[in-house]
């Protein structure tokens, strides 16, 4: 019965109480990761976004979730930053361009680099495969094979195919990402 009840006090409180995500968006240069943020935070897809340099920090409140993002820079200079940016969070966003699959096998490479570090061990992994306005783009089993998904067993990975221009799924990224808060 404690148990009951325990768990109902945590039903409630999430429906009366403010949540709290942090996030930390990575992934190789251009894959739009800073589309991703811009989109989420204030709804806007817009064509005139520059490289990142180091990363971005942005806060934002979606109905009783406070989400904490930081967008962190994909060009080879920065990705020894990742981690760092990536220690602490509540979720890691890995952002791929799935129409441009010559880069699938440094993604990858990238993605277990940053996931063998020990600090990062558990913390939930999100997958978006983006740009699927575009022909040609990966699906979401073709992410799976190709970024070796199925092989990681340390912690909760989910994948998706997604699109920042056209906000496709993006409703259900962002249900995943509040279901991480706390
Ligand atoms: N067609 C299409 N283009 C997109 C989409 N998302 C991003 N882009 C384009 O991809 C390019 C790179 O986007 P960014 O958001 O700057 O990529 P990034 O991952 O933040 O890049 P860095 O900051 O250099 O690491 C831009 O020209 C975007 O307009 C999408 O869903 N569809
Ligand atoms: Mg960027």
């Amino acid at each position: 019965m404690p148990g009951f009840f325990a768990s109902l006090f945590q039903w409630l409180s999430g429906l009366f109480f403010s949540k709290q995500v942090e996030i930390a968006v990575v992934g190789l240069q251009a894959s739009g990761k800073t589309s991703f943020v811009n989109v989420i935070t204030s709804g806007q897809w817009s064509e005139d976004v520059v490289p990142t340099v180091a990363f971005n920090f942005r806060k934002i409140r979606k109905g009783m979730v406070t989400m904490k993002i930081w967008d962190v820079a994909g060009q080879p200079k920065f990705r020894s930053m990742w981690e760092r940016y990536c220690n602490g969070v509540d979720a890691i966003v890995f952002v791929v361009d799935a129409v441009d699959q010559d880069k699938f096998n440094t993604a990858r490479f990238e993605l277990q680099q940053l996931l063998a570090q020990p600090t990062l061990s558990g913390v939930p992994l999100l997958v978006l495969g983006n740009k699927n306005d575009l022909p040609g783009h990966a699906a979401v089993k073709d992410l799976i094979k190709n970024l070796q998904l199925d092989k990681i067993s340390d912690r909760p990975v989910s994948c998706y195919s997604c699109s920042m221009k056209s906000k496709h799924n993006l409703d259900i990224v962002l249900q995943w990402l509040s279901s991480r808060g706390h």
